[in-house]
């Protein structure tokens, strides 16, 4: 029997243009599905279109152009630059988000998901891109900023559909051990993102009163060193002791810190308990206590925690050493032996914490209890150009999530896209429906999915793109997990674990056998070039001509300095086009440097020298096999045995610049 073999490379964006990071990651899986191929494995290696989006929309107003024409057009001509790469590509296979028949699928999916309970609407505080004009995922907030706008970005409550990936937060983190496969910087960013704490939850009752506040902490060894209680402006205590005109205020206020070492305080009127002696604690509104983790409430342990003893200095509160520490250590957070804690004194930390829990649950005090950073995923965005969400409201503001008979719902083509907000939002004729279940006016939702609920599935789509259905269990048990999936790091989070989450879901709806995606994630490295400067812009390295010893710009002959080799990207400049390269070089040699100097997965430095090279070891190969002797020593036979032996060892590993020094040596052997 055959045996089959997925190859996958990260399927592109259709801005329009292939660069050379394209031509190096399909290279890359091209070499895996060629050589499974002659093994005699059944391969896909399939490609499609990336096509929903941003940029289709700010181009179109740009341009004066139609999202849909604009991403038609790019793909087409993708995809004959990538045809001239004679990439062994299964066209047949191909897909494109932006396509009915795609995304009708993934309507599908999305009442599935609903069905399941793992999509749900809530009203959310959101990150709202100010610039974009929509909503942005956690995973797509960078150091404050919108990941592709980069300007500051701000919160907002609106009514948004979720995903439920919280739900497999555990098993998400748990099957990271079992992708021995990928690269362990990879499962490191996802171990952090998922963020799992264990500890404890501890009720602390608040005097006068019958009111329990929860707390989560990492470090119930500490709890003897509790010295005050704090909240986040957005907890539900808040709203009971201060009015909504107070509570702005200290937003607005705790909004305008810029420093993190700045610790802000408001202190209320209400007192804690300590659970375990006979003291009260003060309680403060602190702005380094985050609405959104734990239980939005901490208790303060100035002497072994930074954020706590900055607060404790600022508002004089004191300092209980708990864990045995020099005093100039202060604030000291690492291991040690407790003191000063009656029922807790000479154990180490974990010894600490174990029976402080077990006292704890044993007194009702509190419990073990487990804490997660990720998020549920926020999947609407207010922009036009997705996959609508099979959803309508009725005039009382209930809504019913659509059944698969009245799918699909189509995009409409006719929009005015004059550039502020989503334009389905003024489309009354595509919007305002009568329901024909409930017979009353109804409006369709008007926000689309977030574009990688799109790339969360299509490795699957591809096994049979002309299914009626989303796709069949017997496809995904008999083809996944893709063998070898090639793409960039800067998808660790986002992407990756996007998917792994959809491929678990679905397992749960369908009963699937297959619980993980991508058995092997290859990242490939980036491709560098030297970046070249004139008085006052950045030049092209083509541009650039060595003249009488120096650099001139060969367009305005004027000097032209050489910068540092960079990652190559249009605002540096400092990119070759994949055109030219294979117009000057031809395919081969453009193939071969991808791989020559240096592993795949590092950076390779372009070089007009290395190219070159490349195209001179093509020259040598044809030259050789032009001449080539009829008869052929044992001696030969030997060499290309063991010639083969080693480039299928490396071919395996993605030792590819090795395959590319096997080359080398076999032909140096033969020449002789
Ligand atoms: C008391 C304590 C004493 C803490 C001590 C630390 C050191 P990780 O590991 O990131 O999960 N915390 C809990 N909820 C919080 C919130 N909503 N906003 C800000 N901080 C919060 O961190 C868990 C620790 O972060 C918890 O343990 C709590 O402070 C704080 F010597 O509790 B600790």
């Amino acid at each position: 029997m055959k045996s089959k073999t997925y190859i996958l490379e990260m399927f592109p964006y259709p801005s329009g243009n292939i660069h050379m990071g394209h031509v190096r990651n399909y290279v890359i899986g091209d070499i895996s599905a060629r050589y499974h191929k002659l093994k005699g494995d059944e391969v896909i290696h399939p490609m499609g279109w990336d096509a929903f989006g941003l940029p289709a929309e700010n181009a179109a107003i740009q341009f004066d152009t139609h999202p849909q024409d604009w991403t038609l057009k790019n793909i087409e001509s993708m995809k004959s630059q990538l045809q001239k790469l004679d990439l062994d590509l299964d066209w047949d296979r191909e897909v494109a988000t932006c396509n009915e028949d795609y995304y009708r699928h993934q309507q599908e999916l999305f009442i599935d998901l609903y069905n399941a309970g793992l999509a749900y609407k809530k009203d959310a505080l959101v990150n709202w891109d100010p610039v974009d004009q929509t909503v942005l995922a956690n995973e797509q907030v960078i150091d404050g900023k919108g990941w592709r706008t980069g300007a500051s970005v701000e919160k907002k409550v609106l009514s948004q559909w979720f995903f439920k990936i919280t739900d497999y937060a555990e098993e998400l983190l748990r099957d990271l051990d079992d992708l021995t496969l990928w690269p362990e910087k990879v499962k490191t960013m996802q171990r952090n993102w998922i963020g799992k704490s264990t500890g404890a939850e501890i009720n602390f009752s608040i005097t006068e009163s019958d009111n329990i506040l929860n707390i989560f902490t990492t470090r119930p060894d500490t709890i003897y060193g509790a010295t005050f209680i704090a909240l986040s402006v957005n907890h539900k205590m808040v709203e009971q002791l201060l009015s909504q005109d107070e509570i702005k205020k200290i937003k607005g206020d705790f909004d305008k810190i810029v420093d993190d070492k700045d610790k802000r305080g408001i202190l209320l009127k209400i007192k804690c308990k300590h659970p375990l002696l006979d003291k009260e604690l003060p309680v403060y509104i602190a702005n380094f206590v985050l609405d959104n983790y734990g239980e939005g409430a901490i208790f303060g342990c100035p002497a072994h925690d930074d954020r706590d003893y900055e607060f404790a200095q600022k508002y004089s509160i004191p300092v209980i050493k708990v864990i045995e520490c020099d005093d100039k250590e202060l604030p000291f957070s690492g291991d040690g032996i407790v003191i000063n804690s009656p029922m807790l004194d000479g154990l180490s930390k974990n010894d600490a914490i174990a029976k402080i829990i077990n006292y704890f649950e044993e007194n009702k005090i509190g419990k073990r209890s487990i804490n997660y950073k990720i998020r549920d995923w926020g999947v609407s965005r207010q922009r036009y150009w997705g996959c609508p969400i099979p959803v309508i409201y009725y005039n009382d503001g209930s809504y019913r999530v659509l059944d698969k008979s009245e799918l699909p719902v189509v995009l409409p083509y006719d929009v005015n896209l004059n550039g502020k907000g989503n334009a389905l939002l003024g489309h009354e004729k595509w919007r305002k429906l009568i329901c024909p279940k409930t017979n009353q006016t109804a409006y369709r939702e008007t926000d689309t999915l977030d574009t990688f609920v799109d790339s969360s599935w299509y490795y699957i789509r591809f096994l049979n793109n002309k299914n009626n259905q989303p796709f069949d269990a017997k496809d995904i048990d008999s083809f996944l997990p893709v063998d070898k999936y090639i793409g960039g790091i800067e998808h660790a989070i986002l992407h990756l674990l996007y998917s792994r989450f959809f491929m678990k879901a679905l397992r749960d709806i369908y009963k699937l056998n297959v619980s993980e995606p991508f058995k092997q994630l290859f990242t490939q490295g980036m491709i560098t070039h030297k970046t070249y400067k004139n008085d006052t812009d950045w030049v092209m390295p083509k541009d650039v001509a060595l003249k009488e010893g120096k650099l001139i710009d060969i367009k305005t002959q004027t000097l032209v300095t050489e910068g540092p080799s960079e990652k190559m990207s249009k605002s540096k400049k400092n990119v070759v086009e994949p055109n030219e390269i294979l117009d000057n070089y031809g395919i081969d040699a453009t193939r071969i440097f991808m791989i020559s100097d240096s592993p795949p997965d590092r950076e390779l430095e372009w070089t007009d020298e290395g190219i070159q090279s490349s195209k001179n070891i093509i020259n040598r190969i044809e030259r050789y096999f032009k001449n080539k002797q009829t008869v052929i020593s044992d001696e030969s036979i030997k060499r290309v045995e063991r010639y083969v032996f080693e480039i299928e060892k490396n071919i395996l590993n993605f030792s590819l610049n090795k395959c590319v020094a096997n080359i080398y040596t076999l032909f140096n052997a033969l020449e002789k």
